[in-house]
């Protein structure tokens, strides 16, 4: 009986040590056959202890149990050690290719926007911002929207609060901008805008520039020529455009700008509904009345102003069918501009 215990304790020691040593998963397998495989030598060992007669069998199923117990354990941390070596020999693998990062870029628009802006910047035009909420005043009231006039139902308007909303034009930035400088003004106010509108070329929210320019003698054929030198260098230098009869309360007269159709330059196809024309922004003659709420002098300058959809133009120009592409975040998407 003390012999088979003895052998039981000589056997556990030797498969300890063959698991302390294996360097490598291979080694190890091979000490676990031999000694915790059916017919490995642990294993022989403690099914012999049946054949034991009954008074000596609970002492040495018990030591051959706790041998079992004690090499199944040692055998699991020698895995683990294993694992952990290879896993630190792969960390350490200098040959390894290097992991590239994905870099970043703007997004498309942003990139129209600086673009925008840079045109006008170089036919001397400099850029100012504004708030986005704003107050009634500034977007309706100084405008020429008098409070309760339908004029206000076109904006959509997301209200924040008593008199406080989300702008839903650049336009305030004119107001803004007058009552800080004397003329001459020279200025886009690029930004986000706000209206309760949601469909596929029209987002929530979205962007404007807004320009301004109020000085000596400005007529319409400013207005005409300006815009005209923003379509050629934006979208390609043979663009023609069109203005159209339209209404703001801020502008009289007031025109809505169309560019030929980038598809079919003009000939008529779907993108234009046959018209040949799309629309691109409003603008207009700055009306007198405007002038009266930041104290200019209506007889010594005349002026235009226009107010330009960022989302609109970036359509446009990359053949975009729905507004929802620049809002979902879909890599796929903007990784193509
Ligand atoms: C205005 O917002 C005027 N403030 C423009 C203006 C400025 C006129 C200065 C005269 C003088 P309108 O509501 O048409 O006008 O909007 C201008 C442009 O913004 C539209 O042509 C369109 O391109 C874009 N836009 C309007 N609503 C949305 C929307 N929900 N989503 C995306 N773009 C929009």
């Amino acid at each position: 009986m003390s012999g088979l215990l003895e052998k039981i304790v000589s056997i556990q020691n030797s498969a300890l040590q063959a698991f302390n040593q294996a360097a490598n998963s291979q080694d190890l397998e091979k000490a676990r056959v031999e000694f915790l495989g059916t017919k490995g030598r642990l294993t022989e060992l403690t099914r012999s202890v049946g054949t034991l007669p009954a008074e000596e069998r609970p002492q040495a199923g018990q030591a051959a149990n706790e041998a079992l117990k004690t090499t199944k354990a040692a055998h699991q941390k020698a895995l683990e050690r294993i694992a952990e070596t290879k896993s630190q020999k792969a960390a350490l693998d200098v040959t390894l290719p290097g992991r590239r990062r994905p870099v970043g870029r703007q997004h498309l628009i942003s990139r129209t926007m600086t673009e925008i802006c840079e045109i006008f910047e170089r036919l001397g035009f400099t850029v100012v911002e504004g708030p986005e909420v704003e107050t009634d005043y500034y977007n309706f009231e100084a405008l020429n929207f008098p409070a309760d006039h339908p004029s206000r139902d076109m904006q959509e308007t997301l209200f924040v609060g008593n008199k406080l909303l989300l702008r839903t034009h650049t336009s305030p930035v004119q107001i803004r901008t007058m009552e800080k400088r004397r003329p001459p003004v020279w200025i886009v106010a690029p930004g986000k805008t706000y209206r309760r509108d949601d469909d596929i070329t029209h987002s929530p929210m979205f962007h404007q520039v807004e320009g301004l320019v109020v000085d000596k003698g400005i007529t319409m054929a400013d207005l005409k020529g300006i815009l005209s030198a923003f379509a050629t260098s934006f979208f390609s230098p043979d663009t023609a455009i069109r203005l159209r009869p339209s209404f703001f309360p801020f502008t009289e007269p007031s025109a809505e700008v169309d560019i030929a159709c980038v598809l079919c330059g003009g000939r008529g196809c779907r993108l234009c509904k046959g018209s040949g024309w799309l629309e691109l922004l409003g603008s207009g003659m700055v009306d007198p009345a405007l002038y009266k709420f930041v104290g200019y002098d209506p007889r010594e300058v005349s002026g235009f102003a226009f107010g330009l959809g960022v989302d609109r133009a970036a359509m446009l120009k990359y053949g975009l069918s729905n507004i929802r592409h620049l809002y979902e975040g879909d890599l796929r998407f903007l990784e193509q501009f």
